[in-house]
Formats: structure tokens, sequence, C-alpha cells
């Protein structure tokens, strides 16, 4: 298989030595369909080394919850049995990267180091703190994004316009099949496979207890990959008429699957592209799948403050500015956000679906960070209110798209300036009477709402 060099960013240009290639497994947690996992095999068979994979569970991790952790463990448990079954050992270290991973290559002789790609700063801190504490070489490789997100732009892109043309572009060259993985040969000094003791693992991670896991989805690429192809089968076609429709089940509600690395974009939009299916839904789907995720890939990557009123574009912050003394006809604190204790049962609504289910719907995302603003002091208080409860409640909370949707809604991020107005400036305004004209607003708050 001839590695499209594209997907691969040197950290450490060392030469290779001999030992294992060590692949350690970040975003994209699956054996299928993953780029970085492919890459260190192809380095492994042609150094004649065993191929090793590791993966550092973090505590705390940006305020993660029992919500997340659990979804994400369960999926690494059957992470684990897929690699096994192609007799490539999983090993689960506890603690930061930066501080684990040294050691670990260290006591297994390792002769080169692989990871997947993630735009965020906290991760991207752990790999460049790696390699400075590490001698073999350093390979990561976007296992994420179809395009390779260093690759497509050197740039923060302004809206979706701009990067959609790179991607059209593109697409072609990069939207392919994937190689299988290839079951490892075992020799006599072979790595002993000891799968880790998997309830012990969520046991004794130290989370935040009080955010139940959630019960309507199935942990790990194998539920993700079926879940992947009812969605084509039984609510692709009717797609470009339903999301719109907060009160109809027209989502894909893949994007923990996707979060969490348990299913491939690549391998979702391939099938996608394949499906005989409504050629507007499709291209809507692909729009939201390819243009819409890689620009947040592309904004995170390129836009250190991604989370926070300084990653605004300048229009933006210097109309936010200018109203940032506006009188706010309702104000609330943080306890009132969480407790869906605001005047609007709309928004009240949105926040229960959210703290309940784990997801929100992406329309209501919109309107519920918007009304953030609205009844926040500042835009800096909306900025950390709405993202503390996103990645609190969010089952695929701590995301690239996460942060970019924060980031539209009250900053404008990748929209256009509108109407100048109280508060919001030019940040394009939402309110109650225009979900009404969109969707049923009673159905949607009769069914979201705490019985
Ligand atoms: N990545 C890790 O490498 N180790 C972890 O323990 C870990 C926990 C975690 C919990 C919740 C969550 O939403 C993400 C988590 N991640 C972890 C990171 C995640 O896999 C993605 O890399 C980032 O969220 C970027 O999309």
């Amino acid at each position: 298989m001839a590695f499209d060099h594209r997907r691969i960013h040197i950290w450490n240009r060392s030469e290779p030595t001999d030992g294992p290639v060590v692949y350690w497994m970040q975003r994209d947690q699956r054996s299928e369909d993953n780029w970085a996992l492919l890459y260190a095999q192809e380095q492994a068979l042609l150094m004649k080394q065993p191929l090793l994979v590791v993966f550092c569970i973090v505590p705390g991790f940006l305020g993660a919850t029992l919500r997340q952790y659990g979804f994400m463990i369960k999926g690494l448990e059957i992470t684990c049995r897929k690699l096994a079954r192609h007799n490539i050992p999983f090993n689960l270290l506890r603690g930061l990267p930066p501080d684990v991973i040294p050691r670990f290559l260290v006591e297994n002789e390792a002769g080169m180091l692989v990871t997947d790609f993630n735009p965020l700063r906290m991760t991207t801190e752990w790999r460049r703190r790696l390699s400075e504490h590490i001698e073999v070489p350093f390979h990561e490789v976007d296992a994420h994004n179809i395009i390779p997100s260093r690759f497509i732009s050197d740039k923060s892109e302004y809206a979706a316009f701009t990067l959609r043309k790179k991607v059209e572009r593109l697409l072609p060259e990069f939207l392919c099949d994937f190689p299988p993985l290839v079951k490892q040969r075992k020799t006599d000094d072979f790595p002993e496979i000891h799968p880790p003791d998997w309830p012990k693992v969520l046991k004794s991670c130290e989370v935040d207890r009080k955010v139940a896991e959630v019960e309507w989805i199935v942990p790990g690429e194998v539920a993700a990959v079926a879940a992947m192809h009812d969605f084509i089968k039984n609510r692709l076609e009717q797609y470009h008429t339903d999301r719109n429709f907060p009160d109809k089940k027209g989502q894909s509600d893949l994007s923990p699957y996707l979060h969490f690395g348990h299913l491939s974009a690549q391998r979702l939009a391939f099938e996608v592209q394949r499906a005989e299916a409504d050629l507007e839904s499709k291209m809507a789907f692909l729009e939201e799948l390819i243009v819409r995720r890689e620009l947040a890939d592309n904004f995170c990557l390129h836009n250190p403050n991604y989370d926070h009123f300084e990653g605004f574009q300048p229009w933006a912050k210097a109309s936010l500015n200018k109203h940032r003394d506006d009188p706010r006809e309702y104000t609330y604190s943080l306890e009132q956000f969480e407790q869906a204790q605001t005047h609007d049962p709309l928004w009240n609504a949105a926040q229960q679906e959210m703290v309940i289910t784990g997801k929100m719907h992406g329309f209501m995302r919109m309107y519920w960070a918007k009304k953030i603003l609205e009844w926040t002091p500042s835009t800096e208080e909306a900025m950390s209110i709405a993202i503390y409860l996103n990645d609190k409640y969010e089952l695929e909370g701590r995301d690239p798209s996460g942060y970019a949707g924060v980031a539209w809604s009250i900053g404008g991020t990748h929209d256009r300036p509108w109407g100048d107005r109280n508060i919001f400036g030019m940040i394009r305004y939402m309110n109650y009477q225009g979900c009404k004209r969109k969707f049923n607003v009673e159905n949607y708050i009769r069914s979201n709402s705490k019985s």
C-alpha cells in the first residue's frame, strides 16, 4: 500500500532504530479504517519489527465525567479485543502521555513512535513535550480528516465556502477505501497479550459520577459501523428534509462515534457516497460530515484561542465590544442555566435534552448558545458557560466541532456580519419566533422537559 505521505507530520526526524513500532492511539480509537494504525503497521512490516498499541487514560480530561469515560473505555475494550485477534498487543497506561510514554518506549526498546492527529491545544502540547523527551522517530498521521488538516490549508479558513473549494478539488484524491489491517505474525520474543481489567479501569477513574452514562447508544467500533449502515439504510433518504427539525429524529446520531474515533469519517463518507439514496440528502450529509467537520479542525489547528473571545474575527470582537454595556433584559448564573431555570421553556427543553441524553439537536445548539450570549453580563462569561455545559453533558464534548459551533453561535466565526442590534452587535440573531417558524416548538418542549 503506497502510503499517502501528505497525511504525515514529523515531530522527530531521527533515524528509525531497531525495535518495535509503537502506535500511541489517542483520538482515533479504532482498529479498522485507521490511517495512523495502518501506517504504524506498514513501518513495522518494513522494519521486520512487532507493532504495539498504547493508550493513555488521562485523569479528568478537560472535565470529562463518567458519561464520557464510560463510553470511551467500553469502546477501548472492543478495540483491544479486535487488535488481539490480529495479534497486536494493546497496552493501557495511566497518566499524562508525556509523562508515561517515554518510559513505555524504553521498557519495550521501541524503534519508532506513531500517533494520530488532534488539533486541540492540550493534545498538541502532549505531542510537543513528548517529541522533546524521546530519541526515536515520532510521526503523526491524520486519521480523522479525509483531507489531512495540515495539508488542506496553512491558515484559518474564513468560512465554509473558502474551505469547500479546496475540499471539492482534493476529495477525489483522498476519499478512497481502506486497506485491511494485517494479522501480525507471532514470534518467540513476542510481547504477551494480557487484556486490562476493564471494569476496574472504569471504577478507578476519578471523574464526576453525577453525570450518568447514556443508554441510547452502544459504545465501540463494532456498534459504530452497525449504526452507520442503519443510518444509511433507514434515515439517509430523508436527511435533507428532517435534519433541521429538532422534533424529528432526522440526525445521524453518529457524532459520538466520530468524536471518540470509533468510526472513521472517511469510511462514513465512502459508504454514503456509494449508497442508493436521494442525491440531495447525500450532498447535504457530506457537506456536514466533510466541510463543516474539517472546517472545525482547521479552526482549532490555526486558532489557539478557539475557545475564547480572543479567537473571534476582528469584526466580531469590535462589534461585541461596542455593545458590552447594553442592558440585558435577563441574566442567569451558571447554576440557573445548568438547572434549566430560565424564563424560556424552549431553551430549558434544549438544556434538559442535553443533560438527560448527552446530545442536543444541531439547530437547537445554535439557539441554546446564542441565548447564553443574550442572558449573561459578558461575552467571555457566555463562552465559558456554553463550553463548560457543552463539555460536561455532551457525549461528544471537548471536540473541535463543539468549539467551532460555540464560536459560530456567540462570535460569528465562519459566519458573516448581520444587521447591528442590541447585545449581539452584528452576530447573527435567533429567537423563539424564528424557531416557531422552523419547527413544532411545542412538540420539542413536551418531549424534552422533565416529566
Ligand atoms: N484522550 C486520551 O488520550 N486519553 C483519555 O483519557 C481521554 C479521555 C477523554 C474523555 C472525554 C473526551 O471527550 C475525550 C477524551 N480524550 C482522551 C480525548 C478524545 O479522545 C479526543 O482526542 C479529544 O476530545 C479531541 O477530539
